[in-house]
């Protein structure tokens, strides 16, 4: 057999699906799994009558590879990626590529790509979204390292890559972990919109007093319009909407409510943090699973702590609009923002160059933040490429204006009804806050100086002061 294209280490379910994927794009492919049996089942399953063959060893993959060697690895984040490195680098040459797909943390990425590229290697890191069947089908990728690097793998992304009206869901994002690290806030925008629906859910649950259909239907309207149509909005309606085959009852409902986690919300907060940029509605969010965890707690102090008795408010007509919509909408726009905030100040300390239209292309399709919405943000950077907060572009300014006083309704009556609304919540403070000139930090910095002699600047006049406040 002439030696393949491109080779894949790794088949877990994102690997086997991207395999199958770039020998449907017309590369011939080997794979290698470190449980060999793994490779068997595949190639006498999913993988049987397709251009892919096996391979036993590294050494026995790389050998059936062309020169230079495009090499994917789909392995679990973490030590696994520096194992399969470490393990596959004696049988390199110079020139070849190492792509990790996986979901590493930037900094590891940033590391690995400095150590390799110093090898004469090339190293790709690659966020990847989509889940199986984005990877199947086509998935929007991310691919951060040198632009030669990139360069090498062009075509091959491409053909793999979801497509949109303007090109696939792919592009060359910058240099070192920038790949990893715009996946990442991908990620943390993520959790801020799963949480954001779920507490959705909640309200129309609990105050709405509605069935899962009903609030399929609800969410199924919301997917109609151009503010909410989204993958995750439409894959919420097909959660609601399913029944338990057992009994017929609304399948959603027989789920534990504790979410899982892998890193990278985490990783999206604590990166916001470090760089000062505010990122409360992805930070309700995380929260949100860190709170969901501590059940057994939950559940003890729900017979000690008292809140008030849930009561009816206005959340939405049967056609989906009205004040509950409104504080979807906003929350949802405001995890974009902040996402993309946080990715502009980012670019600047890591010299990271982010296009910031660009990643809003490529995460018009593919991915799981795929959104219509999208297309206005692309076109609100394509407008002012330094713009420095999505809500004060005209249009989602409109929408501001428009839905605010709906969100305030639905926290307020939330909070009069005792339910948590943490992402609808934190969102609310956060464009109260961006909107207000003047905050009481003034305060704070008082008090600061009061204890500590920490100083303050004034309003009136130029340069730093302190008072002997306790004198
Ligand atoms: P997993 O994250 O479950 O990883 C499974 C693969 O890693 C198997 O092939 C396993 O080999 C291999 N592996 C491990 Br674990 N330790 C290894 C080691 N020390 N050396 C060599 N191979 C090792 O698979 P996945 O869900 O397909 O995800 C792959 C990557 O893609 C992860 O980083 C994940 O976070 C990311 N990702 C996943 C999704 C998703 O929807 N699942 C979406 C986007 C990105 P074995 O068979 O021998 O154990």
């Amino acid at each position: 057999m002439d030696k393949a294209h491109f080779g894949l280490i790794g088949l877990g379910v994102m690997g086997e699906n991207l395999v199958l994927n770039a020998e449907r794009n017309g590369f011939s492919s080997v794979v290698y799994n470190r449980t060999y049996a793994k490779t068997e089942e595949f190639l006498s399953g999913m993988g049987a009558g397709k251009n892919i063959v096996g391979s036993t060893s590294l050494e026995d993959f790389v050998s059936k590879l062309q020169h230079p060697r495009r090499i994917l690895m789909m392995v679990k984040a973490g030590p696994a990626v520096d194992a399969v490195i470490k393990d596959i680098s004696p049988y390199l040459e110079a020139g070849d590529l190492l792509i990790d797909g996986g979901n590493s943390e930037y900094h590891d990425t940033e590391r690995r790509v400095a150590e390799l590229e110093s090898k004469s290697f090339g190293f790709i890191g690659m966020g990847v979204s989509g889940g199986a069947k984005g990877a199947l089908e086509g998935p929007s990728m991310m691919p951060g390292g040198t632009k030669a690097s990139y360069d090498a793998i062009e075509s091959l992304v491409c053909k793999m890559a979801a497509q949109v009206e303007d090109g696939p869901c792919v592009t060359y994002i910058g240099p070192g972990g920038s790949g990893h690290f715009v996946k990442t806030v991908h990620n943390g925008i993520e959790y801020g919109i799963e949480q954001i629906l779920a507490e959705a859910y909640d309200l129309l649950k609990r105050v709405g007093g509605l069935s899962g259909t009903q609030m399929a239907d609800i969410f199924g309207h919301w997917n109609s319009t151009e503010e909410l149509a989204s993958y995750l909005v439409e894959i919420t309606e097909i959660c609601l909407r399913t029944k338990d085959p057992a009994d017929g009852s609304d399948l959603v409902e027989k789920i534990v409510d504790q979410a899982g986690q892998k890193g990278t919300g985490l990783w999206t907060v604590v990166s916001a943090l470090q760089m000062g940029a505010p990122v409360p509605t992805i930070y309700a969010a995380l929260n949100g699973r860190v709170m969901s965890s501590i059940k057994p707690q939950r559940q003890n102090a729900e017979a000690i702590l008292h809140g008030p008795a849930v009561q009816s408010f206005e959340l939405c007509g049967n056609d989906g609009t009205g004040p509950l919509m409104d504080a979807v909408v906003l929350a949802c726009m405001a995890s974009y923002a902040q996402g993309m905030e946080l990715l502009r100040i980012a670019s600047a300390e890591h010299d990271y160059n982010l296009n910031m239209p660009s990643i809003a292309q490529i995460w018009k399709g593919g991915c799981i933040i795929r959104a219509r919405l999208l297309k206005r943000i692309q076109d609100a950077f394509n407008a002012n490429p330094q713009l420095v907060n999505l809500l004060i572009d005209p249009w989602f300014a409109e929408q501001v204006n428009r839905r605010l006083p709906g969100l305030a309704k639905v926290v307020a009556g939330a909070a009069e009804a005792g339910i948590p609304v943490p992402c609808l919540s934190s969102t609310l403070d956060y464009i109260n806050s961006y909107r207000t000139a003047r905050l009481p930090q003034n305060l704070v910095q008082a008090m600061r100086d009061c204890f500590g002699s920490h100083t303050y600047q004034r309003v009136d006049q130029e340069g730093t002061f302190h008072t002997e406040w306790l004198d």
